[in-house]
């Protein structure tokens, strides 16, 4: 089964431009209790490198593009984001990682639960060994 998994968002767009509504309880499947996003990501720059223990997200690129990847401890995938009408989920025990951002990228980020870095696995090896363990 692939662990990319994307939200394709309705576009209210109209000859002013494009605008996408996300509301409490619809098509995020968790209830959003933060929201962050990162952007002036300096060039050559990686982040993420990190899984999460139990929380949830779905990562929207608004502006620009970077490239991301997945991977359960067993595959690894890797996709663009680049589409402000795409959302990926990232679900929790996935590792992830965010290389390439292009200059002016903009990564919105929707979590199911307030900032805790105690829900962080930032140690690869470790993560392999917990996701195996989780997959029995
Ligand atoms: C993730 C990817 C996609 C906070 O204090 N509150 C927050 O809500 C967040 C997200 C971060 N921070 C602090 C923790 C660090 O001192 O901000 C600093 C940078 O965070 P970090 O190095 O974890 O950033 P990334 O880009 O590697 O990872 C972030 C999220 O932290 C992470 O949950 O899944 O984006």
């Amino acid at each position: 089964m692939s662990l990319v998994r994307w939200i394709d968002f309705q576009v209210l767009g109209d000859h002013r431009g494009s605008l996408v509504a996300i509301e409490h309880g619809k098509i995020i499947p968790f209830d959003i209790k933060r929201v962050y996003y990162i952007y002036g990501t300096a060039e050559g720059v990686s982040r993420g490198f990190h899984a999460h223990r139990e929380l949830k997200q779905v990562a929207i690129c608004v502006a620009g593009s970077c490239r991301m990847i997945l991977d359960d401890g067993a595959h690894r995938e890797e996709v663009i984001l680049d589409c402000p009408k795409k959302g990926i989920v990232i679900d929790e025990m996935a590792w992830h990682e965010m290389h390439d951002f292009s200059p002016h990228c903009v990564l919105l980020v929707l979590a199911s639960d307030h900032y805790d870095e105690l829900d962080y696995i930032r140690d690869y090896k470790q993560f392999v060994e917990l996701a195996k363990i989780t997959r029995i």
